[in-house]
């Protein structure tokens, strides 16, 4: 059987929106706004949950003192997206500091139990809720799904302030070992590097796994890097990639309590302005 080797660089988005990444330089126009401590380490979080709007990427950067009282000021790490073309609908909602809740019902069935991943390993509370053009492939939905669940990851971090900013977990499922390194750099950049036997899982094309992801990348502003170390089956591999990513991203968005609220960078942002 011919495998699927898939080594994902920047692709093109296909159509619409503004905020999506563009090619050249690879790097996605995604907003930031808003607090960014974690939730686990202050009191007191006024949640507020961001809309976001699809097309423009705001540009206001958030003025967010890392020094103010524990407790003042902050907000929840949640935000949502909602995303119309004549290809697909998707709701997508994340709320980062959640307790591993999915409510997915994407209209793809593998994709859903891939999202309950990365919420139950990322103890991230997820919800999607899809329509898409399933009747020709599942291509658009997944592919649609990832960028709006990027943008939404872009907008629940803020300005990325006072986070681990790196994350790295490898998971086994059996026989199958992924490793998944991240940093949220706010530079989109993806290698995906995963060799599945089989062109499908149920109905789903597993040449959209590193599509999924490369999409993701780009609008979230994620460097991230896929290593299969090992693996035969097609679903343990799929499992372990989601697995991997769940726990290093939750591990990159965890709040650095030595790093006390600033960013993690020596050029002092993490954010694509
Ligand atoms: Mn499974």
């Amino acid at each position: 059987m011919q495998g699927v080797r898939a080594r994902a660089g920047a692709t093109a988005v296909a159509c619409g929106a503004g905020a999506r990444a563009s090619r050249p330089g690879r790097r996605a126009a995604t907003s930031c706004r808003g607090a960014d401590r974690h939730r686990d380490y202050t009191e007191g979080v006024r949640p507020r949950e961001r809309r976001s709007g699809l097309v423009q990427a705001s540009t206001e950067i958030p003025s967010v003192s890392a020094n103010e009282g524990e407790g003042e000021g902050l907000e929840a790490r949640v935000a949502f997206v909602e995303r119309k073309t004549k290809e697909t609908s998707v709701f997508v909602k994340l709320d980062i500091d959640g307790t591993g809740k999915c409510d997915c019902d994407s209209g793809v069935p593998f994709l859903d139990h891939m999202l309950d991943q990365i919420a139950s390993h990322g103890l991230f509370d997820i919800e999607v809720k899809a329509e898409g053009d399933t009747w020709i492939d599942d291509h658009h939905t997944t592919e649609d799904i990832a960028l709006a669940f990027g943008q939404c990851l872009s907008r629940a971090l803020g300005t990325r302030a006072g986070i681990y900013r790196f994350g790295d977990f490898c998971a086994p499922l059996d026989e199958a070992l992924i490793h998944v390194v991240m940093d949220l750099s706010g530079r989109p950049s993806c290698e995906c590097d995963l060799e599945i036997p089989s062109e499908r899982i149920g109905t789903f094309q597993t040449e959209m796994v590193p599509h999924f992801f490369e999409s993701l990348s780009n609008t979230s502003g994620m460097t991230l890097h896929i290593r299969q170390l090992n693996g035969k089956n097609s679903h343990h591999i799929v499992e372990a990639t989601f697995k991997a990513f769940a726990r290093a991203l939750r591990q990159a968005c965890s709040y650095d309590p030595r790093r006390k609220g600033m960013v993690a960078s020596s050029k002092g942002v993490l954010t694509q302005q």
